[in-house]
């Protein structure tokens, strides 16, 4: 299966228009994805390509069109951060001909205040002799070590192997292991409930379950996956694994067949705190659910643009579940890549698996969360809480567990 691209370190290459940023990429995917001009601004949006470097898969992503950082428009710089927030590592791209200027200091600064990791290529090394002045330059005005900055040549494809070396250096760590790590172990037995209802994608297997079956394979442990009306005959035939990862959408019915003994969590909350790193927030944020009253306002977010069923998780049955709950509460909706930048008039945001962003790119949307006030859950939390198995969902991750303690007692 191919690697999703929320999945895949995303690589920005910055520069001014002209340093080489499309040649690099195309040099460094071995492919025509970027365009390459003589002319100021051929490519205004960023540019997206999917490749594998030394096995690992990366986006490239090529962000011509903010080269301007400097001529400051708010807008631009605004769309700039956008795209600058959603990389693991950017790549500052110099041509040595047009030195340093502002716009790579400002970049670096924004690079650093948000946390990206980032290297220097100096392409168009083949036509200079002796860089080593620039490197020296370069590193004192961006303030970083020479080890991050390279000599490149996207036209004769030289120094490409360091640069790629350089990128992994810096990437924040990627590895899928983390999805049950601490959790399954060698020789664990883990039934794996899948219904294949209407919603299911034809064909296929949603991302987060081939996700546990490779983990589950690489931890040297076993697994029996099966669709909920056979769950209770695995349990009978096989006897008892030490967990059941089911499907949100089944969740009372697996709770049901699963003995007490036996861990049940749902692939949904495992997504959760794989991707966000932080299972506890989102707990925080779903007991937040006892604090709403009439006429509050929680916030809906949906990372993907699909057409709503007619009994769409998101748009009808969170909403339904949660006015049961806590009466005439008032509910805003938002897709795909639009997240609103004032938050600050909700009391509670729902947000999807997110299994479409970047990890960081939902860490930046918790951040935003919590800078504003505002507490954050996510969909699998809340179809357990609402179906009041959430303890036994989270019992085998002890910092969610800590919450959910500190609230019952
Ligand atoms: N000599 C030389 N020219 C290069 C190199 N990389 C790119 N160029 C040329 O620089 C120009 C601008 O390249 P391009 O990739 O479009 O730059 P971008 O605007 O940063 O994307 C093109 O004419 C390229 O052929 C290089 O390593 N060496
Ligand atoms: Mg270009």
């Amino acid at each position: 299966m191919i690697t999703p691209r929320s999945l895949r370190l995303h690589v920005g290459f910055f520069g001014r228009t002209n340093v080489g940023k499309s040649s690099l990429i195309n040099a460094l995917s071995g492919r025509e994805v970027a365009i390459v001009s003589d002319y100021a601004g051929t490519t205004t949006d960023p540019v997206f390509s999917d490749v594998d470097l030394l096995n690992l898969p990366v986006t490239l992503v090529d962000t011509a069109g903010l080269d301007d950082v400097s001529a400051l428009s708010a807008k631009r710089v605004e769309r700039a951060l956008n795209i600058l927030r959603r990389m693991d590592v950017a790549v500052i791209v110099f041509d040595p001909l047009k030195g340093i200027g502002d716009y790579e200091k400002e970049l670096a600064e924004l690079l650093k205040l948000e946390g990206i990791d980032f290297v220097v290529a100096i392409n168009k090394s083949d036509l200079f002799e002796r860089l080593d002045d620039f490197k020296e330059e370069i590193s004192k005005e961006l303030g970083i070590p020479k080890r991050k900055i390279v000599c490149v040549s996207a036209l004769k494809k030289m120094g490409l192997e360091k640069l790629i070396d350089r990128i992994l250096r810096v990437a924040p760590d990627f590895d899928d292991s983390q999805f049950l790590d601490g959790i399954v172990e060698e020789g664990d037995l883990i039934y794996l409930n899948i219904p294949i209802d209407l919603g299911a994608p034809k064909g296929r297997l949603i991302y987060p379950q081939v996700q546990a079956i490779r983990n589950i394979l690489d931890l040297k442990a076993t697994c029996v996956v099966v669709k909920e009306r056979e769950l209770k005959w695995v349990f009978d035939t096989l006897g008892k694994p030490k967990m059941v990862i089911t499907d949100s959408h089944a969740f009372t019915k697996a709770a049901a067949d699963t003995p007490e003994d036996v861990m049940l969590t749902s692939f949904s909350i495992l997504e959760a705190r794989f991707r966000t790193g932080n299972l506890a927030k989102l707990v925080e944020g779903v007991l937040e659910v006892e604090n709403l009253k009439d006429g509050d306002r929680v916030l809906v977010a949906e990372a993907c643009t699909h057409h709503p069923s007619p009994d769409d998780i998101g748009r009808v049955k969170i909403p339904r579940w949660i006015r049961n709950i806590a009466g005439d509460i008032k509910f805003d909706h938002v897709m795909g890549g639009t997240f609103p930048s004032d938050l600050s008039k909700y009391k509670l945001i729902i947000h999807c698996g997110a299994c479409t962003l970047t990890r960081r790119h939902m860490m930046y949307r918790i951040k935003l969360a919590e800078k504003a006030g505002v507490k954050i859950t996510n969909y699998g939390l809340v179809i357990a809480y609402v179906h009041g198995i959430l303890p036994r969902a989270i019992e085998m991750f002890p910092e969610a567990m800590e919450v959910w303690k500190k609230y019952k007692g």
